[in-house]
């Protein structure tokens, strides 16, 4: 059986494609999801891919992870700069953690170039676009399929 790599979404972001294309690009999280879960499939890997815009149901599906799910990907959207509950939810998970940001945020509002979920993430991808998912994965791939 392929290892599951979870995929999650914070606020905003199934707005993807609509909200502020010339910062998120013009790209769909449906579009993105199928992208990734092709290249999942490709990888070896198996893709559960959820988006909310609620701090409690992230920390939700990555207390589900636990034990099912051998990696998280997440963009936590703005829940990156202030959630702590997120950060301690991550900390109980095992597995690789990898963070996406679609834009760069370093180049960004003072408030957004810091992230919570960094102290946890094995790794940060920031300002790639939507192609900073797929990457995520193929380094997950690397991680995992060995
Ligand atoms: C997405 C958001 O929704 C913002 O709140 C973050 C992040 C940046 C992104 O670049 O994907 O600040």
């Amino acid at each position: 059986m392929p290892k599951l790599v979870t995929l999650l979404n914070g606020p905003n972001l199934n707005l993807l494609g609509q909200r502020q294309p010339e910062i998120y690009g013009r790209e769909t999280l449906e579009d993105v999801a199928a992208k990734v879960a092709d290249l999942a499939e490709e990888l070896g890997l198996r893709l559960r891919a959820l988006q909310s815009n609620h701090e409690g149901q992230l920390v939700d599906w990555i207390q589900e992870a636990r034990g099912q799910s051998a990696g998280i990907i997440i963009n936590p959207g703005a829940y990156s700069h202030s959630s702590i509950a997120i950060l301690d939810a991550l900390n109980s998970f095992d597995g690789p953690v990898l963070e996406v940001h679609i834009s760069n945020i370093h180049k960004r509002e003072a408030f957004r170039q810091h992230s919570y979920v960094s102290l946890r993430a094995d790794g940060v991808i920031a300002g790639f676009g939507t192609d900073g998912y797929t990457l995520a994965l193929r380094r997950m791939a690397s991680l995992l399929v060995k």
